[in-house]
């Protein structure tokens, strides 16, 4: 099977598995593991943050993070295609207790000038906004990246307002990777940001939260609240040591096979796609022009070995990944061509 349906399922590599295996292990809880407490440091310091946290999903970082920045009854901006507004099952509103503001873009890319509209002050009628989320790269956008000074300009403006601004950075290295920028200079100016070791960098589970040491001081016992507080947990951390320190070099591979495919998706009866925009490894392109639902394209292709599924009633979403090479995108290209040539046949 050619697994396009995302850089989660990604398994780690045999490295990855030996690191594992061999990682010297303690009790996390009390803050004993060796492997866990070299991975929070080296993150840290990637980041450019005082402090970070291992936690076991990217969900559960933003969880942690909107929960530090928020008090209950107050307002988080998002945009309106956001991870925490779509994929979280509503976390916001179950832990922190705020609602989600969000903010229709065309691209996920929020800038200062578009929000500001959104943003409510304290007023007897008004729950006042806390946080501004941003997610970067932007998933259902299609790896979208903030441009460097629409992060700052967002974070200056916010700060003047006494407001925090969190980023999903879930795929910040694949952003790192196309701006040739490293990681701490993308997320300089936000008050935390959340990594997944566990989609392109490969390792099989996990995430991190980072901040300041006070922030994350409190994260720790929210993390042990929402369940996160994990014991040995050094054998995961050495998978991650080993996505932070190797994976990103190897991202370019996964943002050349992004782009070949969107090239060939764009020649496609019935496909939409700008190929230009694809930025990083992720390539989302609209299906209705064929005739068929998503769901009915995921199942024809999954006949021809391909996996990849919609992500809404007119677009899918294809994700490259270390697991698929290049002959692999050309094999899934090539089923979904027949598939869409059946369906322009049929038409015609
Ligand atoms: N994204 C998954 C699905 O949930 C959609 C995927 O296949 O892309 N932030 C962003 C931007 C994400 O894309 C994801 C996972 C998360 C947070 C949550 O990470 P996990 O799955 O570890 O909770």
């Amino acid at each position: 099977m050619i697994d396009l349906r995302s850089d989660t399922v990604t398994r780690p590599t045999e490295e990855m598995r030996r690191a594992m295996a061999a990682a010297e292990v303690g009790d996390d809880v009390y803050g004993e593991d060796p492997t866990v407490n070299r991975l929070e440091r080296l993150a840290a310091e990637m980041l450019g943050k005082p402090a970070a946290l291992f936690v076991p999903t990217g969900t559960m970082g933003n969880t942690i993070a909107i929960k530090l920045h928020t008090e209950h009854g107050q307002e988080v901006i998002c945009d309106d295609r956001a991870h925490i507004l779509d994929w979280e099952l509503s976390m916001t509103a179950w832990f922190s207790g705020c609602l989600l503001r969000s903010v229709p873009t065309d691209d996920g890319i929020l800038h200062w000038d578009l929000i500001q509209s959104y943003l409510r002050s304290k007023s007897p009628n008004y729950a006042p906004t806390a946080l501004i989320e941003i997610e970067n790269t932007h998933n259902m956008s299609g790896g979208t990246i903030y441009p460097m000074s629409a992060v700052s300009e967002l974070c200056r403006e916010a700060h003047a307002l006494n407001l925090k601004v969190h980023m999903d950075g879930a795929r910040i290295f694949n952003a790192a990777c196309t701006l040739k920028r490293p990681v701490s200079e993308i997320a300089a100016d936000v008050d935390s940001v959340m990594v997944c070791l566990s989609k392109g960098l490969g390792a099989p589970v996990g995430s991190i939260l980072a901040g300041t040491a006070e922030a994350i001081s409190r994260g720790r016992s929210l993390r042990k609240r929402l369940g996160g507080g994990m014991r040995q947990a050094g054998v995961l951390a050495a998978a991650g040591i080993l996505g932070l320190e190797q994976s990103p070099q190897r991202l370019p591979v996964d943002h050349e096979n992004a782009r070949y495919m969107a090239t060939e998706l764009a020649n496609m009866p019935g496909i939409a796609i700008d190929p230009a925009k694809v930025q990083t490894n992720i390539v989302v392109f609209d299906v209705s022009g064929t005739g068929l639902s998503p769901e009915l394209i995921s199942a024809d292709l999954k006949q021809r070995g391909v996996l990849m599924n919609g992500i809404n009633a007119r677009q899918m979403r294809a994700v490259t990944h270390y697991d698929v090479d290049r002959a692999g995108c050309e094999l899934a290209v090539g089923a979904l061509a027949q598939v869409v040539n059946a369906a322009a046949g049929a038409r015609a």
